[in-house]
């Protein structure tokens, strides 16, 4: 390869994004991907997710025309059509929807955090449909992101690039040298480590990021709210909490402190089994040894206790004053214009019929970050019509066989419906069952901006259309084609147009963008000293009287985990383990990556973590295949015995499909972690959220 080939610079977005690299381009085509040693935030770091990009999107299996099933759903026969004809005859299927059983009766969905998000919301509401979902709504990051901005009115991630580096770091069930970006990324954490800074790790496993700490608390999963509060006891009785930041930014104090009063240590540990010195060591740390951050992760969101355990984190930033100061948890700066997605346009009768909006006001109401609907209550509608039949679902880069809780129920609900549409890709488990699959186009081939950190952006990336495979189209020119031929208000503006409204702020239009490749906003600390911070009484809401409106416990509080061995001793006998899913690997996305050989490779089989003692007690040695069964169903997966996970708790790979296998469903209910978790009530009140992890189940040898 020689030398000369042309680099051009973009942003990897395999996963959520935000490593800058270059990218070698010969004769129209993408040839390798390298590290840009430039970027102030990745510094010349990937990982091998994002340096198989090549091999992603040239991949054989690379879905690169529009198809149109022909036999029955699910057969695998498929013609190829135009585009023209696949978005017209979809556009006049929407149309014959709304006209016979209302606009609500169409729904969308999508993955995680893609660069399509907000066009998506903005085409649901011009359609003029309440009824969208995204995964993180109930059960990832929005959570936090809410709870911020009720507490300090404004979301905060780890500082990292200013002039102090953090000399207490706790990682909260969150891993990011694996999982990173995601908040922040994964090298700025690492490197704050290597530069000094004591990390504390609270993960029922010895993650890669609890290897590098200097302590490691091994919490039962599920009871994360009850070791907060024994650390906001301990701040606040040992009297070791931030006087002056209290007295002048905190509201709530003393209510906090009557709540926390019976939260010892002791007590803590009874619940936890994080022993009692670690708990105490832990609170003295983060309170004395400053600046400190908490980086919170996905694991505080996966129970019906996820508004209240995110909250009893998010008091200990302001009990200890570990906020916009350098070093500390920030706010981000003033970036762009928000996505216009149009909100206004969806007429008020419709926000009535959200599935799941009145009971959980934070996930679908009009205090929600993003309202939407509530999964679970979605996909009920699709399959048993209650309250009223969805009956047109269109999917945008979401794979709810495998990451929806249910998979079972999942499987269900899309073979009911009349229509679903699918945008992906690759031949998912979940486009198999589709009528239309769309081809969409890969971060390469895509026009975007990208903010850093997520949601509190310190840096505006552009990520540049370089190739394109085959007829792949980037998901936002098909919603505002599919929009501008149902004439949905708002539908004449192109994307060109949207991204240049969004940059307004900066001075800069997306083509000039694109030449600078990246704009870093200035960054500023201490906001709140002028004018206070963003919330109603201009304080950190220790008690939120924001939730109390809502009918929330304004102060956080601890609930045992609905199917665990205190609340279900019933259930011990048959199932004696602690279950939890989903801990990310370095290698896949989610359900992606399973058919990149290099990926593969490295990962070839699905597995289940679990300690030498549990594995002896049931006669499993390591990589035997075994079935782990919860009271949902039973999947099987090799076993991976380890000292590095607290006896009693077992963490099974989520996201599994086997696209090599082929057949209409590719194995998908063979080794698929969403056939043990719950997508039943009880949810979070506030959120909505379903119990993705702290669950029971049992491990046995598979015979035969
Ligand atoms: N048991 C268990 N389940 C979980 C979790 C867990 O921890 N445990 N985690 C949950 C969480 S936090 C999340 S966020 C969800 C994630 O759930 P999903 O977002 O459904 O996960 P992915 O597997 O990434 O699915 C995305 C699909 O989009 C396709 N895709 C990727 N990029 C594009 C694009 O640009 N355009 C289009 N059209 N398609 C694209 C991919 O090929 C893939 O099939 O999973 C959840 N599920
Ligand atoms: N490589 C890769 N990176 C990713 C993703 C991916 O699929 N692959 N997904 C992206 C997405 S959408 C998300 S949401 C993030 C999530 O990334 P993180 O927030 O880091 O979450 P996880 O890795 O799922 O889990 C973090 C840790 O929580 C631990 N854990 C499990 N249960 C509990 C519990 O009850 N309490 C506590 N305290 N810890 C527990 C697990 O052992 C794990 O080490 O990752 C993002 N980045
Ligand atoms: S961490 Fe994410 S953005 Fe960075 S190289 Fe890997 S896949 Fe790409
Ligand atoms: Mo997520």
């Amino acid at each position: 390869m020689s030398k000369s080939l042309l680099a051009a610079r973009s942003v990897c977005r395999v996963c959520h994004g935000g490593c800058a690299a270059r990218l070698y381009m010969e004769n129209g085509r993408l040839v390798k991907v390298r590290p840009d040693p430039d970027s102030p935030f990745s510094r010349g770091r990937m990982c091998v997710k994002g340096l198989s990009t090549p091999e992603i999107m040239y991949h054989p299996d690379r879905l690169t025309r529009p198809l149109k099933r022909q036999g029955e759903r699910g057969a695998g026969d498929w013609r190829e059509i135009s585009w023209d004809q696949a978005l017209g005859e979809i556009a006049q299927r929407l149309a014959e929807f709304r006209a016979a059983s209302g606009p609500e009766s169409v729904a969308l969905g999508q993955g995680t955090g893609r660069h399509h998000y907000f066009q998506v919301v903005r085409f649901a509401n011009t359609f003029g449909t309440p009824n969208w979902y995204e995964p993180g709504l109930a059960n990832c990051f929005i959570p936090r992101i809410t709870v911020s901005n009720l507490t300090y009115g404004g979301f905060v991630t780890a500082d990292y690039y200013g002039p102090v580096t953090p000399r207490t770091i706790i990682f909260w069930g969150h891993n990011p040298l694996v999982s990173g970006p995601d908040g922040e990324l994964a090298w700025p954490a690492a490197r704050a480590l290597k530069a000094g800074a004591f990390g504390i790790a609270v993960d029922p496993r010895l993650s890669e990021t609890s290897r590098r700490a200097g302590l490691w608390l091994p919490i039962r999963p599920g009871t994360d709210a009850a070791l907060a509060l024994a650390l906001a006891h301990v701040i606040i009785f040992d009297e070791i909490f931030d006087r002056d930041f209290v007295r002048d930014w905190t509201t709530g104090f003393d209510h906090l402190k009557e709540r926390v009063r019976e939260c010892t240590p002791a007590w803590a540990e009874e619940i936890t089994g994080v022993p009692a010195p670690l708990i105490v060591e832990t609170a003295r740390r983060y309170a004395l040894d400053k600046p400190s951050v908490l980086e919170w992760g996905l694991a505080i969101e996966q129970t019906p206790n996820c508004l209240q355990t995110v909250r009893a984190l998010a008091v200990l930033r302001g009990l200890t004053g570990n906020l916009d100061r350098p070093g500390t948890d920030v706010f981000g700066a003033p970036g762009l214009k928000p996505y216009p997605v149009l909100k206004d346009k969806l007429p008020s009768d419709a926000l009535k019929k959200r599935l799941g909006a009145e009971r959980f006001k934070l996930l679908g109401g009009f205090r929600a970050y993003l309202p939407s609907a509530h999964i679970p209550a979605l996909f009920r509608a699709m399959r048993e019509g209650d309250p009223y039949r969805v009956r047109a679902l269109l999917i945008f880069g979401n794979n709810p066989l495998t990451t929806v809780a249910g998979a079972g129920e999942v499987l269900r609900s899309l073979l009911a419906l009349d229509l679903l549409v699918v945008s992906e890709l690759f031949m998912t488990p979940t486009a198999a069952l589709a009528d239309y699959v769309l081809p969409a186009a890969f971060w390469p081939e895509v026009d975007q901006i990208l903010e850093l950190p997520l949601v509190a952006p310190r840096a505006v990336y552009a990520q540049s259309k370089l190739a394109q495979v085959g007829q792949c189209r980037q998901n936002e020119d098909i919603l505002i084609d599919l929009a501008r031929r149902l004439d949905l208000p708002g539908c004449g503006e192109s994307l060109a147009d949207i991204l240049d409204q969004r940059l307004e702020p900066l001075g800069v239009s997306f083509a000039q963008l694109k030449e600078r490749f990246a704009v870093f906003p200035p960054h500023a600390y201490g906001t709140y000293e002028q004018g206070g911070f963003r919330t109603p009484s201009r304080k950190v809401e220790l008690f939120c009287k924001g939730l109390e409106r809502l009918g929330y416990d304004p102060l956080p509080s601890f609930q045992e985990p609905p199917e665990s061995p205190r609340s279900r001793p019933d259930l011990l006998a048959a199932y004696p383990l602690v279950l939890t899913t989903g801990a990310r690997r370095p290698e896949y996305f989610h359900s992606e990556g399973r058919q990149i050989r290099s990926l593969r490779r490295r990962r070839p089989d699905p597995l289940v973590q679990i300690n030498p003692e549990d594995a002896a007690r049931a006669g499993v040695r390591g990589g035997d295949w075994v079935r782990v069964v919860s009271p949902r169903g039973a999947i099987r997966l090799r076993a991976a015995v380890s000292p590095d996970i607290r006896p009693g708790v077992v963490n099974v790979d989520h996201g599994w499909w086997f696209p090599e296998r082929g057949g209409f469903d590719f194995g998908v209910m063979e080794s698929n972690a969403n056939l043990l978790t719950n997508p039943g009530p009880p949810y979070d009140p506030a959120f909505g959220t379903y119990q993705l992890r702290a669950l029971l189940c049992r491990v046995e040898k598979e015979t035969g």
